[in-house]
C-alpha cells in the first residue's frame, strides 16, 4: 500500500505570488511510501525512507521529528572500500525525476531516538521544502515503522 502526502496550505500572498508567476503551487512535492526503520531498545539511531516527486523541480533543505533529537538528511559514500553516511544541508529534487530516499542511499536520519520504535507505529515527519521561488514551506509526513529487517542495508558506520 502506498500513501500519498501533498504540500496543504498555501498563504494566500503565496497563491498571488504563484499566479502572477503563472504556475501552480509555489513547492509541488508528492511523497510516496514514507518509511521508518523499527529499532530494538538499545538502538539509539535509525533511517526514514521515501520517494519524492516534484513536476516543478524542488529542494529538501531541512527534515525534522518529534521522535529523535537530530534529524538530519544523509547520504551515503564510499570512503576505502567502507560505505559510510554523512549529512547534507539539501537534496535536490528534479522535475519529474522521482528522488529515491532508501536503504544504501540518501535517507532522513533520527539520531538519539526517544524510545525504540516498533514495527506499526507513526512517526511524524516534516520535510522543509523550497521551491523554485526560493519560498520554504513544510510538508508533514506519517512514517509508518517496519520491521528492523525491512531491507537489506550495506554495513555502514557514522562519521560525525
Ligand atoms: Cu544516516
Amino acid at each position: 500500500m502506498s500513501i500519498s502526502y501533498k504540500i496543504a496550505g498555501l498563504a494566500l500572498a503565496g497563491l498571488f505570488n504563484a499566479l502572477a508567476a503563472g504556475s501552480a503551487l509555489a513547492a509541488d512535492l508528492e511523497i510516496t511510501n514514507p518509511w521508518v526503520r523499527g529499532t530494538v531498545a538499545s538502538q539509539k539511531a535509525t533511517g526514514a525512507f521515501m520517494q519524492l516527486t516534484s513536476k516543478g523541480g524542488v529542494s529538501l533543505v531541512g527534515v525534522a521529528s518529534p521522535a529523535a533529537s537530530i534529524v538530519e538528511i544523509h547520504e551515503m559514500v564510499m570512503d576505502k572500500d567502507v560505505m559510510k553516511m554523512r549529512p547534507v544541508p539539501r537534496l535536490e529534487v528534479q522535475p519529474g525525476k522521482p528522488l529515491e530516499l532508501r536503504p544504501g542511499s540518501y535517507h532522513v536520519m533520527l539520531i538519539d531516538l526517544k524510545k525504540p520504535l516498533a514495527k506499526g507505529e507513526i512517526v511524524p515527519i516534516t520535510l522543509q521544502v523550497e521551491g523554485r521561488d526560493k519560498k520554504i514551506e513544510t510538508v508533514d509526513v506519517n512514517a509508518e515503522v517496519r520491521e528492523l529487517t525491512a531491507s537489506a542495508a550495506p554495513a555502514m558506520q557514522h562519521k560525525h
